[in-house]
């Protein structure tokens, strides 16, 4: 049975304050949704199963976009991976049997790429789910949302649910984080090459080699393919899950230097040799999507102007 998302469902995005979830909102409010609905931290807690249980039967929500979770770079995953494993496991298991037991005609659950084998064939097909040992620095980040996206398919199998799960490469775009110690690594290179010119530094530390390669997705992009997946798209016509990406990746290095050039930073590049490197390379093979009718349009050059853009006119005190 299609359970068909029209312009007046209840929809609610979970985590509509952060990077995914607020460029959901922005998706959907531009094609003219008329009945999001959301939480705040402030009013409640999805980490708390009562407060989740009051809101789903007071709201009755009919689609649900869970965006929300504890999220952060290879330097905060390596730090509180007990929180990473709490936090994001306590919010999928409220939100998702909440989602069962008050109906939810279809859920959309946010996966993200370092759910595949550290040493997965690349680029990393759906199947290669759980067939080798994960990343170290951010297995417990992993493991959570493996979790999640195998409690959407069981309780499918089981309750006959229409709940998808999305596999999402490294995002960045508007409403990142540009704290220095937890963010990833694109927000933390804007600030570090936009203070360094500011301030006239000789160089730029980075962490690491610069050698690993990584897939960059601009939000917008994101935004658009789960909506469009949420729109026309069932369990189990898409399997388990499915990946979003762009289909190329670059080395840090190669990010770095587009960073630089973008900032217009004259200096130098020093290398961290004593902060991990993570994963060599997690490129998404984005086949199942785009023979779906989707693929991204927007440039890593033009996502990163379009951040810097937003970094210069966000808030003027960044959170360190
Ligand atoms: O984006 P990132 O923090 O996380 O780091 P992952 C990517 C690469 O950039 C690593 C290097 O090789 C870092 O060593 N890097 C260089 C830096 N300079 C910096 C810097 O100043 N800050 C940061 N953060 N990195 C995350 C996972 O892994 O990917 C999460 O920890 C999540 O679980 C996310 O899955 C998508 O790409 O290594």
């Amino acid at each position: 049975m299609k359970e068909e998302m029209k312009y007046n469902s209840k929809v609610y995005i979970a985590g509509h304050k952060g990077l995914v979830g607020s460029a959901i909102k922005r998706n959907l409010e531009d094609k003219n949704y008329s009945n999001l609905i959301f939480s705040d931290i402030e009013e409640f807690d999805l980490q708390r199963q009562e407060q989740v249980e009051n809101f789903f039967e007071k709201e009755r929500p009919e689609y649900v976009f869970l965006a929300a979770a504890k999220v952060g770079g290879i330097g905060a995953n390596n730090t509180f991976p007990a929180e990473f494993i709490y936090s994001n496991l306590s919010i999928e298991v409220n939100v998702v049997h909440a989602a069962y037991k008050y109906g939810v005609r279809k859920l959309l659950f946010l996966g993200s790429s370092c759910i595949y084998p550290k040493h997965a064939p690349q680029p990393m097909k759906e199947d290669s789910l759980l067939t080798s040992p994960l990343e170290p620095t951010n297995e417990a980040y992993a493991i959570a949302k493996i979790a999640g996206l195998k409690m959407c398919r069981y309780y499918n199998q089981q309750y006959g649910t229409n709940f998808i799960s999305v596999m999402p490469t490294n995002l960045y775009g508007p409403k990142d984080n540009y704290n220095l110690e937890t963010s990833h690594v694109l927000p933390a290179l804007i600030r570090k090459f936009h203070e360094a010119k500011i301030n006239n530094n000789p160089y730029v530390e980075l962490w690491g080699t610069g050698s690993p390669k990584r897939e960059f997705l601009y939000v917008a992009d994101l935004a658009e393919a789960v909506v469009f997946l949420m729109e026309r798209f069932d369990y189990p016509d898409i399997g388990e899950i499915i990946n979003i990406g762009v289909g190329q990746d670059v080395t840090i290095k190669e990010l770095a230097e587009t960073i630089k050039e973008i900032i217009g930073y004259p200096g130098e590049l020093k290398w961290d040799k004593s902060k991990p490197d993570g994963t060599p390379r997690k490129l998404l093979d984005i086949s199942k999507i785009t023979k779906l009718g989707w693929k991204p349009a927007i440039s890593l050059k033009e996502g990163i102007k379009r951040t810097y853009r937003d970094f210069l006119t966000g808030p003027k005190v960044r959170k360190r």
